[in-house]
């Protein structure tokens, strides 16, 4: 394909009678970079064209209270889609704006049938609006993206192009990101030991902008705010995930939605990941091995001081006696809530949570 259009440029370059022409008034230059960038973008337009091989694409979009910039992206998503010539649905998730989003959302899902979308009573947060949207995709392919037009809709191709390369997700990476330094600096610091914990090396785990396979959403259960760590969630399924830099705008109209609470919420889900995923089928490898260990150090510092004891040592004075004792109990506690766990698993388990990739 790339051979056959390397031919036919320099066939072009060939037959191009401005190329031969002497060109002592600057006049041929102009006519040269138009008929250059004629054929740039007939090239692009085929590559783009050829490169999806998705049927239908869904692209789902949160959000809350957002009504200014709705319009716009409508509008831009249209416009990025058309060069692609492939099938495409929005889902707009309102999650219980106090605005006028709603009216906007419903006015644009009335004038192009495209668009359609879900509007909570209250809100949910992020986390549940993706979750219900991705319940509602009908396409093979789906992107996420944030509705205040921080994210550009023009890389949804360049995500298409990547995922179609065979991964089974693919997030944006927000390098040159256009918010105030507190939320670059946490973000930042976020993104790293987040990246430490579940060993995936990407930089932006939080990015709005993102592309899946069907299967992937159909398989990711996400809740709470958990939306941060859904490559970690994909990945612990066995999904293979890969990033793109894409462009980042200062926020235009309205304001954030997620606060400093968000640095707080956002590691105690950490923690929920990283138990749901890796021990939620074995619990007692966390809570048993936990339980050992305090037990163990708990005997081996009462063993020491029974040793003292017996060759005529006072424990009266020795607050490690409390260490030791309570090393014990703890240790006891854990070793029980590992085992209760432990039955929980067994009287739930399902086999619809592990997923087949074939059948013969
Ligand atoms: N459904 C839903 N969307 C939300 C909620 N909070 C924020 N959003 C949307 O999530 C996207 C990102 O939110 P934003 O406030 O810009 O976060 P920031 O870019 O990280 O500062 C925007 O499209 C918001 O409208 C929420 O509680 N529910
Ligand atoms: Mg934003």
């Amino acid at each position: 394909m790339d051979e056959k259009q390397d031919k036919q440029v320099s066939e072009n370059q060939k037959n191009d009678p401005d190329e031969k022409k002497p060109d002592h008034l600057g006049v041929n230059k102009n006519r040269r970079f138009y008929n250059r960038r004629r054929r740039y973008s007939s090239q692009q337009y085929q590559y783009k064209k050829e490169s999806v091989t998705f049927k239908k694409i869904s692209i789902v979009i949160p959000l809350l209270n957002e009504e200014e910039s709705l319009n716009l992206i409508s509008h831009e998503i249209r416009k990025v889609i058309k060069p692609i010539d492939v099938g495409f649905e929005v889902i707009f998730i309102d999650d219980g704006s106090t605005d006028n989003s709603l009216n906007v959302i419903k006015e644009i899902c009335r004038t192009d049938k495209r668009f359609k979308y879900i509007s909570f009573k209250k809100n949910y947060g992020k986390s549940a609006a993706l979750q219900v949207g991705f319940k509602y995709v009908t396409g093979d392919a789906i992107i996420t993206m944030d509705a205040d037009l921080q994210d550009d809709p023009s890389e949804i191709p360049n995500l298409l192009k990547k995922l179609d390369e065979g991964y089974d997700m693919v997030s944006g990476w927000k390098k040159i990101r256009k918010d105030p330094f507190v939320k670059k600096f946490s973000s930042r610091f976020f993104n790293f030991v987040t990246r430490v914990i579940s060993k995936i090396k990407i930089h932006d785990f939080n990015c709005g902008l993102k592309a899946y396979r069907r299967e992937v959403v159909d398989n990711i259960y996400i809740y709470g705010e958990l939306h941060r760590y859904i490559p970690v969630l994909a990945h612990w399924q066995g999904y293979t995930i890969s990033e793109i830099v894409v462009k980042h705008h200062a926020r235009r109209y309205g304001k954030t939605k997620f606060g400093i609470s968000r640095f707080f919420k956002g590691f105690i889900d950490l923690i929920t990941v990283v138990f749901t995923t890796r021990y939620i089928k074995r619990p007692m490898h966390l809570f048993g091995f936990l339980g050992a260990l305090a037990f163990l150090a708990g005997i081996f510092v009462n063993g020491y001081l029974t040793y003292l004891w017996i060759t005529g040592g006072y424990l009266s004075n020795r607050p490690m006696l409390f260490l030791g004792i309570l090393l014990v109990i703890v240790g006891v506690q854990f070793f029980s809530v590992g085992l209760l766990g432990e039955m929980y698993v067994h009287n739930t388990r399902s086999e619809k949570e592990y997923i087949i990739k074939d059948k013969g």
